[in-house]
């Protein structure tokens, strides 16, 4: 029997780049968002390209009812689920704290932080009785340090960070692995997302970067989730050649290269 994949937020991005990746490893898939139509076309060509079972689920992670309710469902379905990556999230906008637009922080929040929590509630007790799984989390380089502007979407990322240290403190009884993914700048949906569909925006921020790509994490997750059954990357940093820490970066142009120009 395959193994299965819970991935929230496989629409776009990091997650779909997840799914596509585990469905070529042979795993079942099951994949969240609130793009159905999407989620129907990747379910197609998964199945199409790879043979295994894909399963999609269309809620909003905000909302707990609606969590509750899709992976109550999914239990019926399904016998256990080997990973979750807990990977729906977003960004939305950029300003001061003075400034900023509460609407915006609860979007953050209640994605982020709340929806996180929800799904996890919902899936930690299947790992714990079946007495093993793995839980990834996307966290963020916006989680290790506060950029300018980045105000609350950093403090949410500090949040995953914390809740990342504390299930793996939770679940260690249950043989439970917990891994946090810190990405840096990956160019995904997520600055169009941030910049409200402002598409020269949000290409700008990657300009000159050779950032990173979704397959990029997705390969990460492959290899965490890979390892021998003793060992568990308990939290992974990991940012393209131009991007040091969350505050400072160079351009391609400014790095040296190996024949001196
Ligand atoms: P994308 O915008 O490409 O993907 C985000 C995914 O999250 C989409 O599938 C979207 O699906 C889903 N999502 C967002 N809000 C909700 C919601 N309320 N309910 C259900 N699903 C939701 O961005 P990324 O792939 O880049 O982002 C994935 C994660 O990685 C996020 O947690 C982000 O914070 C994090 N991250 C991103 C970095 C980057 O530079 N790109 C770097 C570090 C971390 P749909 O819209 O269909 O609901
Ligand atoms: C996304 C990366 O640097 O835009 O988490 O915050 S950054």
């Amino acid at each position: 029997m395959n193994k299965k994949i819970l991935i929230t937020g496989a629409t776009s991005g990091f997650g779909k780049a997840i799914a596509y990746k585990f469905a070529k490893g042979g795993y079942d898939i099951c994949i969240t968002g609130r793009r159905e139509d999407r989620l129907k076309e990747i379910k197609e060509e998964i199945e199409k390209e790879y043979g295994v079972k894909v399963i999609t689920l269309c809620f909003d992670v905000r909302n707990r009812k609606q969590v509750e309710a899709a992976l109550q469902g999914l239990k019926a379905h399904v016998d256990r689920i080997d990973i979750l990556v807990n990977n729906a999230g977003l960004a939305s906008g950029m300003a001061t704290i003075d400034e900023g637009d509460i609407d915006d922080w609860e979007v953050m929040i209640d994605t982020n932080l709340k929806g996180l929590l929800y799904v996890t509630r919902q899936i930690a007790p299947m790992m714990r009785a079946q007495a093993g799984g793995h839980i990834i989390n996307i966290g963020s380089t916006a989680g290790k340090m506060v950029y300018k502007n980045g105000n609350v979407y950093c403090a949410t990322k500090y949040g995953v960070e914390a809740l990342n240290q504390a299930m793996r403190i939770d679940l260690l009884p249950y043989g439970i692995k917990v891994t946090a993914i810190n990405p840096g700048m990956a160019e995904t949906e997520f600055s169009l997302v941030r910049f409200k569909g402002d598409a020269e925006r949000a290409k700008n921020v990657y300009n000159d970067i050779n950032p990173l790509r979704a397959e990029d994490i997705a390969d990460i997750a492959w290899y965490v989730a890979n390892l021998p059954p003793h060992l568990c990357i308990n939290d992974l940093t990991v940012t393209c050649l131009t991007q040091a820490t969350s505050v400072y970066g160079i351009k391609e142009a400014e790095r040296v290269k190996p024949d001196g120009k």
